[in-house]
């Protein structure tokens, strides 16, 4: 399989972590949206990433149908989203919050990446931070009242965990979300954990410039 995108983006990062833990296998097609906007879009024609081309050569687009495969392939025993019922709906919804602050938080890095300087519009910014730190202080309080110590969801990591983790370091490295440590504690901690484990290092990359 060729999971196509570089782990700077949460997205494609989501879907890395998890084909590690579920012991699939890939190549890594670690390719800029930016500097190889082309060559994503000769698989994909939205030129986004994550982009996954199976082994049966099916190329599947948007990291939550990426993890719904995942998650069909390995069966319902080890799929990381739950199964059904009340877990599996606040997991859906957490896992609602955080990508919307990644797109939220994705917006104002192309903003600065690939807007001129004289064309940006800083009250629609403003917004876009309003949402995401909004979406971020939702999933934060959510764990704080549940207990720092525990996973989001359930007895067991999740694809809610692994999600939010994602995003945070990604907002935090470009955006600096966490700049004051009194801000977005709980989500702190449970990035602290996650980002220990050898899965999650094993992805870690400094964030590049789209466009460079
Ligand atoms: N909803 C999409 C979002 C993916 C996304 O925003 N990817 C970014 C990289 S972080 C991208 O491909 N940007 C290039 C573009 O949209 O032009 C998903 O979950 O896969």
């Amino acid at each position: 399989m060729l999971l196509i995108g570089m782990f700077d983006s949460p997205f494609v990062r989501r879907v890395a972590i998890t084909m590690k833990l579920l012991d699939i296998p890939f190549e890594h097609g670690n390719w800029s949206v930016g500097r190889d906007f082309d060559r994503i879009r000769e698989y994909n024609p939205l030129g986004r990433v994550p982009t996954l081309v199976t082994d049966g050569r099916e190329t599947l687009m948007e990291s939550g149908a990426i993890l719904d495969y995942l998650d069909e392939r390995v069966g319902p025993d080890r799929a990381l989203l739950p199964r059904s019922g009340p877990e599996r709906r606040q997991a859906l919804n957490l896992m609602a919050l955080a990508t919307g602050a990644a797109d939220k938080g994705v917006l104002q890095v192309y903003e600065r990446a690939f807007r001129p300087e004289d064309k940006r519009h800083e009250p629609w910014v403003a917004r876009c931070r309003a949402q995401m730190n909004g979406s971020l202080a939702a999933i934060d309080r959510y764990l704080g009242e549940r207990g720092v110590s525990q996973w989001l969801v359930g007895k067991r990591m999740t694809q809610a965990d692994i999600t939010a983790v994602c995003v945070f370091t990604f907002l935090n490295d470009t955006l600096r979300v966490a700049a004051d440590p009194v801000v977005f504690q709980s989500l702190g901690t449970l990035a602290a954990r996650c980002e220990s484990m050898p899965v999650f290092q094993e992805t870690r990359v400094p964030f590049f410039v789209p466009n460079s």
